[in-house]
């Protein structure tokens, strides 16, 4: 090439370059940083109405970028929402199908995609897969479900501890790794934090905060279970399924073990021993008045599940104000560094959580609070700014959009789709109708099942024996108390939703043998 074609191809491309906003070399392509937390429900976040607590800096995310209003999970527990975000694949296909599985490292992930196209990629924070990361040029992550205090992490395959409080940890290892990558490559991290996971144990800056407080209880708070038998057997209830002293943080050696939960006795001495003495200090201090009304009430049953509830508000409440100040951090980085035009942010949960609702804790369950999960998005200039949108999003749809974003080809086995089609106005018309569930784990009295969710409707099909099934008219009973299912008017819509249930098992690749059932009615 002559020099004079030199200059003009280069112009060309510079130009193409401004034009398209598609950057040509590596540096200007654009960054990943893929925040999730555990066990964060949309309950618990003001932008999407919370009337529990305030969380300024996801709110902010919303306020500069998108907020997903039906953003789903396909298995709503910690290690299957992990596997999918990193393959795009429905748990049968990743193989995890609960917190037991290994996960195979070998398999086809977004990070490995990213790095070997140009990307530096990390990880810090929660993994949860048992196999060692893999893809990642650095990786700092929790053994297990990780400690609140001064926990332990392996680095790049060393054990390390590191002395303060989780949350904080997990975002100075995120932020000093952005400092030290290499800026010569875009990079991909995921910043996936512990809280707030049970037993939420907060930072002891926030032990008197929402000591005044009184949370209202769900709607759904006093569900008696009529039409759902299988919900009497559950053992997830605030009333009756809590641990005084791992959840409520009152010691209390006469106090019945809840066995069922296989919290020992010793499980919470075992994690104030690992505090510093001035971090057990501060935490006994903060916890005088909680353990002082516990002792001098003489509670009716009535009284002492509102102060469960109560305690587990503010516990779980105080835990996310640190995730939240994370978040602050995490932009406050990338804009003083000139890097928040280009990197796209995302703010997710691995699932929901209920906070009372049907009178319980925890997840698993097809119902709304559990099934969906939050997802904010933030890209200025390619993601429309304050927008709420209602397309029902799914966590199988992580890997397809990150790779999208990164101008990577993304592979046609995995099951998403790309969501850069929804950041400007979204075409709702030629989105997804329907959502698929299917849970498989065993344990806490929840039966495997699996549904389907459209904009209006959920159908669940349990496997309890013997089989049953429930169907919600999300519009008219959004807290999903009134099982229609068996109704002689929704005869027609159940055969419409089991005949898209089918045809997304079919989609999906679910095996056979698992379509038990199907045509009774
Ligand atoms: C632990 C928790 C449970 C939780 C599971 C799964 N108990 O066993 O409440 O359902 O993890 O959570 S704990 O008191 O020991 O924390 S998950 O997020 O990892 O799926
Ligand atoms: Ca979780």
């Amino acid at each position: 090439m002559n020099l004079k074609n030199f200059i003009l191809v280069s112009a060309m491309g510079l130009l193409m370059s401004c034009v398209n906003r598609q950057p040509e070399n590596a540096k200007n392509r654009p960054n990943i940083v893929f925040i999730m937390t555990d066990d964060h429900a949309t309950q618990a976040i003001s932008c999407y109405g919370s009337d529990l607590n305030k969380t300024p800096h996801i709110d902010r995310m919303a306020d500069q970028g998108m907020r997903f209003a039906n953003a789903f999970v396909t298995n709503s527990i910690s290690a299957p929402s992990r596997a999918v975000a990193l393959t795009g694949k429905y748990s049968h296909l990743n193989g995890i199908k609960d917190n037991h599985d290994v996960f195979d490292s070998t398999q086809v992930t977004f990070p490995k995609l990213l790095r070997a196209n140009g990307y530096e990629t990390a990880i810090v924070g929660k993994w949860h897969l048992k196999s060692r990361p893999s893809g990642f040029d650095y990786w700092n992550v929790l053994p297990g479900q990780g400690l609140y205090y001064n926990p332990e992490f392996i680095k790049m395959g060393k054990d390390t501890v590191y002395e303060g409080y989780v949350t904080d940890i997990t975002t100075d290892l995120a932020l000093e790794w952005l400092e030290k990558r290499n800026s010569d490559k875009p990079f991909m991290m995921m910043i996936h934090h512990k809280a707030p996971h049970r037993n939420w144990m907060p930072d002891t800056n926030y032990l008197d905060k929402y000591d005044e407080r009184q949370f209202p209880k769900p709607a759904s708070f006093y569900d008696d279970y009529e039409g759902r038998e299988h919900m009497k057997d559950q053992k997830l209830t605030i009333a009756e399924h809590m641990d005084i002293a791992w959840d409520f943080k009152v010691p209390c050696d006469t106090c019945p073990i809840k066995k069922v939960n296989r919290i020992p006795r010793n499980a919470y001495p075992v994690v104030l021993n690992r505090m510093t003495p001035q971090q057990r200090q501060a935490w006994e201090e903060g916890y005088v008045e909680e353990i002082k009304k516990f002792y001098s009430t003489d509670f009716t049953p009535e009284e002492r599940t509102d102060w469960n509830f109560q305690r587990y508000m503010e516990d779980y409440l105080r835990t996310i104000i640190s995730v939240d100040n994370s978040i602050g951090k995490i932009n406050q980085y990338l804009e003083k560094h000139g890097l928040a035009e280009n990197t796209l942010v995302i703010y997710t949960s691995d699932q929901g959580f209920f906070l009372g609702e049907h009178g319980i804790f925890d997840k698993r369950y097809m119902y709304e609070e559990s099934l969906r999960t939050p997802l904010i998005m933030k890209y200025p200039g390619k993601i429309k700014k304050g927008l709420v949108n209602e397309a029902m999003v799914q966590n199988i749809d992580f890997a397809p959009t990150f790779l999208d974003v990164a101008g990577v080809e993304i592979p046609g086995a995995m099951q998403g789709r790309s969501l850069t089609p929804l950041f400007r106005v979204p075409d709702l018309e030629s989105w997804r109708d329907a959502v698929y569930y299917r849970f498989y784990a065993n344990g806490w009295g929840v039966p495997k099942h699996h549904g389907v969710r459209t904009e209006n409707f959920k159908l669940i099909h349990f496997e309890t024996d013997p089989n049953s099934w429930e169907l919600y008219n999300l519009k008219e009973d959004p807290h999903e108390l009134n099982n229609l299912y068996g109704e002689p008017e929704y005869r027609e819509k159940i055969r419409e939703l089991k005949d898209k249930m089918e045809a997304l098992e079919d989609k999906y690749q679910i095996p056979e043998e698992k379509q038990d059932n199907k045509n009774e009615n």
